[in-house]
This record gives C-alpha cells, sequence and structure tokens, in this order.
C-alpha cells in the first residue's frame, strides 16, 4: 500500500503541470516607473539580516537605540549591476546583500501597481515598506509581484534581499564555466496597469501556416467575460474576441502578412485593447519547422550560421544588462556573418531579445540546466519548470526565438532523461510553435576515427545539437581532417559548441596552445570537418567573446576568463573570428 502511494507521488510529480507564469508580457510596451539607479547596499556574509529584519529598514530613534545596522550608513551599489565587478572586495563574493531603494510615489487612481524585475542572481526575497512580497529563485528569469496594496501615498521603501550563493539542488547547480554574478543584474521598475489588463497574450502564425493567426489573450482581474480588439493596422486586422469565465479569449483568423525573416526582418504594430488598458508591441510572424533533418524557416531550408554567447558585458568587466551592451554583442554577431545566435546558457535580457528581432537574427534560448544538477530532486525539477516557463512567458511573441534549448552538457543516466523529457513536455505545451533542442556532448566512440551521437535524448528532441571539442579537449585540430560522424536519428544537427583557447595578441606557431595561430588553426580544420557531417544544420562556435570564469585560473593568460572567445573582452577580434567570418560569407555567397 504504501509502495502504492510512493508511485502515485512520483509519478504526480513528474507529470504535473507548473502553476501558470504570472510575469506581465511586454513591460517594455507599459507605463513603468524606473527603479535603476544607486540602491544601498548591506553586505550580509553570515546571512543575519533576515533575524535582524533588515527588511524593516529601522533607523534608531533616540541616542540609546540599538539599530546594529543601517541603510543610510551603508556604500552604494548600482541598479542594474552585479556586484562582483562593482568593488574590488566582491570580485569573488558569493552570499546575501540587501539592497534598498527609497522612493516617493503618488498612485493614480483605478491603477494596480507590481514591482518588476528583470533578474536577481539566485535568489531573491522582495519586501515593500517592511511587508514581504514574495520570493523567486533563478538567475536569469524575469518576475513580478504586486504592490497595489502595500504602496504609500507618498514615501515608500524596497528592500531586496539577493543572494548567488551555489546550491547543490539549484539550476544551475555548484559547478559551471561561467561567473555566477551576483546581484540584482537587470532593471527594476513598477509598473502601472488598470485594474482589469492584458496580462499575457500569443499572438503568431498557426504552426505550418503562413496566413493563419492564432493565439491567445489572457486578461487578469477580470470579474466578468469581457470584450477584446486585436488590431494589427497595417495587415487589416480588426478582430473583436470575447473572454470566457477565466479572462482567457482563443482566436484563429486568415491574414495576409510579409512574413519575418533574417533578409526582411518585418514587424507590425499589434495592438490589444480592453476597457481601460491598451498595449502596443511589434511582433514579427514566420514558421520554423522540421523536415527530416532540414529546418525550415517560412516553409524554405536554412542554414543557422550562428555563434554561441555569453551575457557578458563588452569592453568592461561584469553582467551585461543595457541597449548598448546588446547594441554591441549583436552587432558584432552580424559582422561575423551569422543569422543566428545561441543565447547560452540561461535567458538572456529582453534589450538582446527585441534587438534581434529587430536586426533579423535568429535566436536559441537556454535555460541553466548544465552539467550535472540533482535529477531526481522534485525541487529541481519544479525550478528548471519555473525558468523554463518563464522564459517562455516573456519572450514567445518574439519572432527570432526559433529554438528552446532544454539543457546543457548533462549526463547519459535514466533521471535525467525523465528529467528532460518532462520539460520538453512542458515546452511543447506552453509553445506549439517553436523546436526543442538541447546542447549534448556524449558520442560513442564507434572507431578510431568514428564517432556517433547515440544519446538517448536525441530521440526527444526535435533538432539534435553536439558539442564536440575535438582538437581542444581532445585530440589535435588535424585529427578533425579524418573524423567521421554519425548519427542514430534522421533529424537535423546543430554543432553548438567547438572552439579553443586564445588570448588576444599572444602569437607563435599553429601547435602553441593559447596563441591566435592556435585557435585559428583549429577553426581551419574544424569548418572543414563539419561541412561533412551528416544532417547539418548549423553551427553555434564557441564564443562570441572572452567571459569571467572562476575555474580558468592559468596566471597571464586566462586570469579566470575563458578565453575561447573569438573577441577579446576587451573587443579586439582575433585571427579565428575572421576564419570563421569567411567561412560564412563563402556559405551566404553560395545562398545558404
Ligand atoms: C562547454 C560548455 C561551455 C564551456 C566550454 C569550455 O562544453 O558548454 O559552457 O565554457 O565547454 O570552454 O570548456
Amino acid at each position: 500500500m504504501k509502495r502504492c502511494l510512493l508511485v502515485l507521488l512520483l509519478a504526480g510529480w513528474a507529470y504535473a503541470t507548473p502553476a501558470p507564469s504570472t510575469l506581465i508580457a511586454n513591460v517594455p510596451g507599459r507605463t513603468t516607473v524606473s527603479l535603476n539607479g544607486a540602491w544601498r547596499a548591506i553586505v550580509d556574509p553570515f546571512d543575519n539580516g533576515k533575524s535582524a529584519g533588515f527588511f524593516r529598514n529601522e533607523k534608531p530613534r533616540s541616542k540609546g537605540d540599538r539599530v546594529e545596522y543601517s541603510f543610510d550608513a551603508s556604500p552604494v551599489l548600482n541598479v542594474p549591476g552585479d556586484w562582483n565587478t562593482q568593488r574590488e572586495q566582491l570580485m569573488f563574493y558569493e552570499g546575501p546583500v540587501w539592497y534598498r531603494r527609497e522612493f516617493s510615489f503618488h498612485k493614480p487612481a483605478n491603477t494596480r501597481v507590481f514591482v518588476y524585475f528583470g533578474g536577481a542572481n539566485y535568489q531573491t526575497s522582495v519586501y515593500l515598506n517592511g511587508e514581504k512580497l514574495g520570493e523567486h529563485e533563478g538567475g536569469f528569469t524575469a518576475f513580478n509581484f504586486e504592490a497595489t496594496s502595500v504602496l504609500r501615498d507618498g514615501e515608500n521603501f524596497l528592500i531586496v534581499e539577493v543572494s548567488n550563493v551555489r546550491r547543490a539542488d539549484a539550476v544551475p547547480a555548484l559547478k559551471f564555466d561561467w561567473w555566477g554574478y551576483g546581484g540584482i543584474t537587470r532593471d527594476v521598475m513598477l509598473v502601472e496597469v488598470p485594474t482589469v489588463f492584458v496580462q499575457d497574450y500569443s499572438v503568431q502564425l498557426a504552426r505550418g501556416s503562413q496566413n493563419e493567426i492564432a493565439g491567445w489573450v489572457q486578461l487578469n482581474g477580470a470579474q466578468s467575460p469581457q470584450k477584446i480588439a486585436l488590431e494589427i493596422p497595417e495587415a487589416g486586422v480588426h478582430e473583436t474576441l470575447a473572454t470566457d469565465g477565466t479572462g482567457r479569449a482563443s482566436f484563429h483568423f486568415t491574414a495576409k502578412l510579409e512574413l519575418w525573416s533574417p533578409a526582411h526582418p518585418k514587424l507590425y504594430d499589434v495592438i490589444l485593447s480592453s476597457g481601460a488598458d491598451t498595449i502596443h508591441d511589434q511582433i514579427g510572424f514566420r514558421t520554423i519547422e522540421v523536415q527530416g533533418a532540414t529546418i525550415l524557416l517560412n516553409g524554405k531550408p536554412i542554414f543557422l550560421r550562428g555563434i554561441s554567447m555569453h551575457e557578458e558585458a563588452p569592453f568592461r568587466e561584469g553582467r551585461a544588462f543595457s541597449r548598448e551592451d546588446a547594441q554591441t554583442l549583436l552587432g558584432w554577431v552580424k559582422d561575423l556573418g551569422c543569422n543566428f545566435v545561441r543565447f547560452a546558457h540561461y535567458p538572456h535580457n529582453e534589450n538582446e531579445l527585441r534587438l534581434a528581432d529587430r536586426m533579423g537574427l535568429l535566436v536559441w534560448s537556454e535555460i541553466p540546466v548544465y552539467w550535472d544538477i540533482d535529477w531526481s530532486n522534485p525541487a529541481t525539477l519544479a525550478s528548471a519548470e519555473a525558468q523554463l516557463r518563464d522564459m517562455i512567458a516573456r519572450d514567445h511573441n518574439r519572432a527570432a526565438v526559433i529554438l528552446w534549448s532544454l539543457s546543457n552538457e548533462t549526463p547519459v543516466r535514466p533521471d535525467r532523461l525523465t528529467f528532460l523529457t518532462k520539460l520538453a513536455q512542458d515546452a511543447r505545451e506552453l509553445d506549439s510553435t517553436r523546436l526543442i533542442t538541447s546542447a549534448m556532448n556524449h558520442v560513442d566512440d564507434t572507431a578510431p576515427a568514428v564517432r556517433t551521437l547515440s544519446d538517448p535524448l536525441g530521440e526527444v528532441l526535435d533538432v539534435l545539437s553536439l558539442n564536440e571539442y575535438l582538437g581542444w579537449y581532445w585530440g589535435r585540430p588535424e585529427d578533425a581532417d579524418k573524423m567521421q560522424w554519425k548519427s542514430m536519428w534522421n533529424k537535423p544537427l546543430i554543432v553548438s559548441e567547438f572552439g579553443g583557447g586564445a588570448q588576444y595578441g599572444r602569437h607563435g606557431d599553429a601547435d602553441e596552445i593559447w596563441t591566435e595561430e592556435y585557435q585559428e588553426n583549429l577553426f581551419q580544420h574544424q569548418l572543414g570537418m563539419v561541412e561533412r557531417m551528416p544532417n547539418l544544420a548549423g553551427l553555434t562556435p564557441w564564443v562570441l567573446m572572452d567571459f569571467r570564469a572562476p575555474a580558468r585560473m592559468l596566471p597571464g593568460v586566462q586570469d579566470y576568463h575563458n578565453r575561447k572567445g573569438l573577441i577579446s573582452n576587451r573587443g579586439q577580434r582575433k585571427l579565428a573570428f575572421y576564419t570563421l567570418q569567411k567561412f560564412y560569407k563563402k556559405l551566404a555567397d553560395a545562398g545558404k
């Protein structure tokens, strides 16, 4: 009997659907009040703040009043921004930091207000005027809490505790090859909405169709069925929808549209209005499908000329967050001749996604299920599911996004397969129009110069992706000339990583490690090899720019940076940048 119950419980957690996202869609299209700027911050290495009640923001009322902390006397940290690169002493800091921002606010009538965070790494608790609004886990997904009833007319204080402590049950867990920059790393704002408002919507082409728009709109706060107007003036669309008792309206209609593509990144102004709420978005329409081992964009085969990148700030150290950062990074991606970019290894900030939409860059977006995590822990699965759900919730109207990636380089074992199969199922339920992938790295040594992609996860995916580091972690770059690759599935394959470390300005022979010549030679042999790979549908070599990585310690070369960038973190292009650029030009000229 007990065993039966256990089996039922396990089946329950493996197949339960996560609660819907509470994220407000399209925050850039809303009325907002920015809370960015200088916040007072208390570094709390022993996690005292909770028991000492920092969220109350106390100040001594008399000479004898013992208050053993002071936001007023604490130095500031800039928001958005990671703390590790703002203060020398915090470079290696992993722990809690308490932030305070005082602001005055006068709430307009008939308005609800939410506090919105673009992202904070990793565990965040939010308090307004001494009251807890909520908690959030995950370093790269946006979140919001309603503040309407707690806001005061006049002076308010917001206290936010953020901790970047690594945990074995978190996503990612204890080890990952990037810096776990702590802090409120993206924009913070108050979002003002009417009492009944458009919480989220999906407006895109129905799967496989080039002239049918299908989707839904979800209202928040509706007590009775409501009317919604959906307009795309340029396409002559003026639809009136009616919500059901849950505030949801689904729709399906035909429209004559110019399709979005890298060559023609056409975005339409889409207007949704219901009662007092009106919201504008810019949305592109395109289809993405797989036919055998080919990826079809708008019904035509496309080869994904891509590059992987971290959300790492160019020129300065730290997390990237601004529009300028996005312009620089995606500008470099374009200069390389790419039509595709892999946002590794976690959801990137919204500026990057919106810019990719405008620039015509196809996007791979990923959650940080990376290397080994606690596969059989239900709380870990719940965290990964919530991160996947909120990544999709923020970006599911971006034409640029064609692939949701579930994981990177995870070990081949049964509990991991169950875990990732559940994530694939969630992703398809949440968004039936995009393709699912995962970066795998397990191959069989079929023969001395033959490798076969045989990870059983391949069965679950629409597109197979492979990280192989021939010429760096195994073999010599020249071994690529003879290597044969096979795949167990007739599905498209993206070589999602290969590469090698080079320090900008270090020169030598092609067999001297860490030189630009070694990296250039490695790329030359790799590019010759990948052209011969069966089912190849695209590439995202590792990586656009050098980035901070704690496990990369070699003094004078790495100094805590992964040096596999084609561009240094100071913006200097290495020789291999030009090798890949030339290769992509050749492909583009050949119509690929
Ligand atoms: C990988 C990982 C990536 C690392 C890279 C490396 O396979 O996916 O996150 O940074 O290799 O440089 O080793």
